[in-house]
């Protein structure tokens, strides 16, 4: 028996989603294959109306197709809240048949706006102020007769909402309905209360609170961006045994009230007192006498859309590490990490006790926590007790970025506050997780972490620049710098297809396109920011092979490059208007966030970018007149680019790091010009002792393009610095998320202004893209997108790194690389998913050297072989390989200042290592063990009293045995 399996069945990119409105959905799922080399060759997708599959809806029969991914649904016209079920077989290229896949669905939600009963509801204003603070809670009583045999809950507002009933909170999701380009797109959410219904009365209750509709936004005082008033809509399908229907919905028979949360705010955080709880005013039977009524408001529903980013909600529980009082005199908690989400915590106080949590990043240099770079957000929670019993407590319709949290008011915590009635709630958009990398290098390691936590602070539910200052907004180009090392790290399908959308509704009618989206800022049209409408739809429809998402965006790309034509007199340059530049660059002049790159550079080169991008959609989508007219743009700018901005002998007037290096990665320059461009990028790096001083623009691909240009070396050094500046550096300071600066933290530990400076900016984080892409060297042929066909070259360099490893799951499953440099040998291992092939190379391989499997390579599962320049050169198809050959790459771990220490874990272990490095060494010197990663730091930190020259003695020493050990006699 062989297996051959159907598995991960996913609709829209979810498994089983509740809700969707899209009238043809994709379905993708994956195969799992004992055998090398499984291809799909046919699939079969049955669709129905019920789980037995009696009664077939839609069947494609035996498909001849090794397709995989987004086949779409062509079935009869779907019904509004109707579950379907789905399952699907396939065969492969030895002939195997799969059994039916477990069975998935999904559900529809409402079709069409005329399907809405509801009405918008809001207090009544002779009873609570509507510009009043606290949050609204709005019930309404109902009866079920017995026999329910599913029930369904509908619903939205603005700004957030909490649904409850029968006095139960309903579902996880946290600040729904989301932030949308509201007045435009308005997601509404599906829940599934069967279970919450009970025979004879019910209730349901919501809670209505500000949030980005009418909240503080952006600056201070700049309130009700999208309205002024807070309204609910909402209706309840209860479906009886027996099929008849009963309809539920906010209308103005449904109670009004305030509650215990006095104050909500996005920025600010929350005020609850407990006294004011209104005990059960989600159940039946509560007295609501004296509450007020509700009123219709009038407001448009044809913005509806069911949800279609994943929930945001908690992901993870951390808690707090160390509780401690500062020089100042602040209790402090300290959670270990730089984090976004909310404090949960436990007290039991006498009614009436106040308690405050003031949320922040860092500590000052003194040790005192460090509240500057907040701005107006105030990050506060306040919470007054009932008393009596312990209480629970967590805020509802805020979020914070803190590591640090100063309470004030604890009962007893002038003798420490009790660390376990506190945990740290982790809050973003509930994406799987996709992606891992780890090196040989801690620090590099701890970098990674640092990127991860950078996505899941600022992926909440839009993508944004910071989660802590009064912005938190969807800043284009720090999303569009980061979407590749995002995607890796993340399934970003739906989060980007979500704001993709909003950016489109919220482009001027002229094709510019906001600085944020949504739109709550005003200022457009910057180069590398306004990109984004090129780049994020190309970039997801390359990782997903998602080409809806490119044909939904193409008339935006278009609009967004005919924007751009239409700029100044030339219409090949793009050399008017405002831009960023390379914002925060470490060339800018001083008191100067802009880099010293010319902005008309960069604005061409993003320019060009967008119309490539442009061209390539239009070829995906089979629009060939745009492919012609594109493809002529295109020429035409690179053209003008290289008269304006190139000497006839290849060099560039920008004489940055960053121009050389956008002038690489985005392909301006070719021939001399572009050997010379490399060559110069490599000497401003030499001259700058392999330091970048690169912003916004040129650090997402800084080591891309060294490493593109030949000079991958150079691009490892850069990534190893762990001085000012670096991304070490910042590693080395202590930091648990990537900053906004490179000295948000300067060296004599002092901060960079309080205007602008965020521990938790995910644009340096880009980094993380070249780290998978050409350390680990997973990537693809981009013909055939979503990793169809999979690129696996992993570039060694140095002895920084003798091992890296990536794994990343793809629409078709997991792939590996891995690789591990001893001085004798090289090892890769990789893991290709079914249905895909690979081309592999084994850098600096010769072929009579290679093992497989501990065997040399044949033909087989092995499809091609040859040896080349850079190695040997493999196509395979799925399944597991392990390489083996010698290493010949001229980097072995040797010894040097940088040589990482190795710590090991005993001493047998270490006289093993001896032997076999140091036959000649009988008696092994001790083993030193220290908190240093290289010999030069422990020089540095001087430990054990170790002086430099003690050191240097040692190093000697260790020299001769080629090993990184550190040993002392
Ligand atoms: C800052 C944001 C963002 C950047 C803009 C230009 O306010 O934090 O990172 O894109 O400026």
């Amino acid at each position: 028996m062989t297996l051959l399996k159907v598995k991960a069945l996913t609709c829209e990119y979810r498994i089983n989603p509740l809700g969707i409105d899209i009238k043809r959905p994709r379905f993708s799922w994956k195969i799992e294959s004992d055998r090398r080399g499984t291809m799909q060759k046919a699939y079969q997708i049955q669709v129905a109306n019920q789980e037995d599959f009696n009664e077939v809806l839609w069947d494609t029969r035996i498909t001849q197709s090794d397709e995989s991914i987004h086949i779409e649904y062509s079935g009869p016209e779907l019904n509004p809240r109707k579950r379907y079920f789905y399952r699907v077989k396939v065969w492969d290229n030895f002939d195997r048949e799969t059994e039916w896949s477990e069975t998935a669905w999904w559900e529809t939600g409402l079709l069409n706006s005329d399907e809405w009963k509801a009405e918008w509801i809001t207090p009544d204003p002779d009873g609570i102020d509507p510009l009043s603070e606290p949050a609204f809670l709005l019930r309404k009583e109902f009866t079920i007769k017995a026999g329910i045999s599913s029930a369904r809950i509908y619903g939205t507002g603005v700004g957030l909402y909490e649904l409850y009933l029968n006095g139960d909170r309903v579902g996880n999701e946290l600040l729904a309905p989301g932030w949308t380009s509201y007045h435009n797109r308005l997601q509404y959410q599906t829940y599934d209360v069967t279970g919450h219904l009970q025979d004879g009365p019910n209730a349901i209750g919501i809670m209505l609170a500000d949030g980005w509709y009418k909240g503080n936004l952006v600056r201070e005082n700049n309130r009700n961006i999208y309205g002024d008033r807070r309204a609910a809509f909402f209706q309840i399908y209860v479906t009886y045994n027996d099929g008849t229907e009963e309809v539920i919905v906010t209308d103005n028979t449904w109670r009004a009230s305030t509650g215990p949360i006095l104050f909500s705010e996005i920025y600010h955080g929350e005020k609850y007192d407990a006294r004011l709880e209104k005990e059960d005013w989600s159940q039946s039977n509560y007295s609501d006498q004296d509450w007020t009524g509700t009123i219709i408001q009038e407001m448009p529903i044809t913005q509806l859309v069911a949800q279609e980013n994943y929930p945001t909600r908690v992901t993870e529980v951390l808690n707090p590490i160390d509780s401690f009082v500062t020089p100042a005199g602040d209790t402090v908690l300290d959670m270990g990490q730089n984090m976004v989400g909310r404090i949960r915590f436990k007290v039991n106080a006498p009614a009436g006790t106040r308690i405050v949590l003031k949320h922040a990043e860092v500590l000052d240099k003194d040790g005192n926590i460090y509240f500057g770079n907040l701005k107006f957000a105030k990050q506060q929670i306040e919470y007054i007790t009932n008393g009596g019993n312990t209480e629970t407590y967590a805020p509802h319709f805020t979020f914070q970025g803190f590591r640090y949290v100063k309470v004030e008011g604890y009962p007893g915590q002038e003798n420490g506050l009790p660390l376990e009635n506190f945990m740290g709630e982790v809050i973003h958009s509930d994406m799987e997780r996709t992606g891992e990398f780890d090196c040989s290098d801690p620090l590099v390691n701890r970098l990674q972490q640092n990127i991860v936590w950078g996505q899941r602070g600022n992926f909440l539910d839009v993508p944004t620049d910071c989660p802590q200052r009064s912005e938190r907004l969807g800043w284009t180009a720090d999303a569009q710098v980061f979407i590749p090392t995002a995607l890796f790290n993340y399934h970003g399908g739906p989060f980007f297809t979500k704001w993709l959308r909003d950016l489109k509704a919220d482009q001027l009618p002229d094709g510019n396109v906001p600085f944020v989206i949504p739109n709550v800022e005003g200022g457009m049209g910057s180069a590398a920011w306004g990109d984004a409408a090129t780049i994020i739809p190309w970039t997801v429809y390359q990782t997903y092979g998602d080409k809806r998402v490119l044909a939904e965006q193409f008339d935006s790309m278009k609009a967004w490059v005919e924007y751009i034509r239409r700029q100044g007199k030339n219409e090949y340059l793009w050399n008017t208007g405002f831009h960023f530049g390379d914002w925060l660059a470490l060339d800018a002049k001083e008191n100067s966030f802009v880099g010293a790159t010319a902005r008309d550079f960069i604005a061409t080169v993003f320019y060009s970018h967008s119309t490539r991008i442009l061209r390539d959609a239009a070829e995906v989508l089979g629009r060939s007149e745009e492919v012609q007219e594109y493809s002529f743009l295109l020429d035409k700018i690179i053209e003008k680019f290289n008269h304006e901005f190139v000497s006839p002998s290849g060099r560039l007037v920008s004489p940055t790091q960053t121009a050389h290096v956008i002038a690489l990665m985005f392909d301006m320059v070719d021939g001399k010009a572009k050997e010379r461009t490399a060559y110069e990028l490599n000497q401003l790096l030499i001259q700058n002792d392999y330091h970048l001083n690169t912003g916004f623009v040129g650090t997402p691909y800084i080591c891309l393009a060294l490493s593109k240009g030949g000079y991958h070396e150079t691009a490892v050094k850069l990534l190893m610095k762990d001085d000012f500046p670096s991304w070490l550096y910042q590693v080395k300071k202590g930091a648990t998320t990537v900053w906004e600066h490179w000295d948000s933290i300067k060296q004599d530990g002092s901060f960079w202004s309080d205007q602008m400076n965020s521990f938790n900016h995910y644009a340096y984080g880009s980094i993380g893209n070249w780290m998978y892409k050409v350390v680990a060297g997973i990537d693809m042929d981009t013909v055939l997108p979503a990793y169809k066909k999979i690129k696996i070259e992993p570039k060694f360099a140095g002895i920084s790194f003798t091992q890296a490893k990536a794994a990343y799951e793809s629409m078709y499953g997991r792939i590996l690389s891995s690789w591990n440099l001893t001085n004798e040998t090289v090892e890769i291992e990789v893991e290709i998913p079914a249905n895909t092939t690979a081309e592999i190379l084994l850098p600096k391989a010769h072929l009579a050297d290679v093992l497989e499997g501990n065997k040399p390579l044949v033909s087989g599962d092995i499809h091609s072989y040859m040896e080349t320049a850079e190695g040997v050169r493999l196509t395979i198809g799925s399944g597991s390989y392990h390489f083996r050959y010698r290493n010949e790459s001229g980097l072995k771990p040797r010894f040097t200042e940088d040589t990482p220490i190795i710590d090991f874990l005993d001493y047998s272990e270490a006289v093993a290592v001896l032997e076999k490095f140091a036959p000649s060494i009988t008696k092994p010197p001790a083993i030193f063990s220290t908190k240093a990663r290289s010999l030069k730091e422990l020089a540095e930190l001087q430990e054990a009293n170790l002086t430099v020259d003690r050191v240097k003695a040692i190093m000697e020493e260790v020299s001769k045995l080629e090993w990184g050990a550190v040993l002392v006699n």
